[in-house]
């Protein structure tokens, strides 16, 4: 009895492990090119880049989702941070307001529910989808109030030349 209860001990730990293991070698992006879909793993805090105020180690632009015109992004938004944080697609503002709202989005549904008060850690993945409808230069912002402003967005590039979704 004692013995099985260890045993089922060591298991929870070994798949905890695991599921710790599995996100960090999450891939930021998976193409489906038959599906004309991308699946994009959007990790906001990961890593202490720019204080946490990150997107997959990126901020202030200096990393870039490239996606094909016309196909779907479902982007399976997580946080792995201290803070809360989220995301939304909004259009290249030459100046980032301090708080941004969900009519603001570039696309329909692009944005993590509870944009402004932020998603934590210990509520796991949200997904949302949209179809990369519109050409041209985006950002993913964070939403919480003060977060893009202080550097919390990277690029997002809707091209009618890629062939494939990238991340650098
Ligand atoms: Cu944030």
């Amino acid at each position: 009895m004692e013995m099985r209860k260890l045993m089922l001990g060591v298991g929870v730990l070994l798949a905890a492990a695991m599921t710790a293991a599995q996100a960090a070698a999450l891939p930021f992006v998976v193409n489906q090119p038959a599906a004309k879909t991308a699946v994009i793993n959007l990790i906001a805090g990961d890593g202490s880049a720019n204080g946490g105020m990150n997107f997959n180690g990126g901020f202030k632009g200096d990393k870039t989702y490239v996606i094909p015109f016309g196909w779907k992004v479902i982007v399976k938004f997580r946080d792995e941070g201290v803070l809360a944080h989220s995301a939304i697609v909004i259009p290249r503002l030459a100046k980032l307001p301090v708080v941004i709202s969900p009519s603001q989005a570039a696309f329909p549904g692009a944005f993590v529910k509870n944009l402004n008060q932020g998603w934590s850690k210990s509520q796991g993945v949200y997904t949302f989808s949209f179809t990369a409808n519109k050409a041209g230069d985006f950002y993913i912002a964070c939403g919480v109030p003060g977060h893009a402003l202080a550097g919390q967005y990277i690029d997002l590039v809707i091209s009618k030349s890629a062939k494939a979704a990238s991340f650098k």
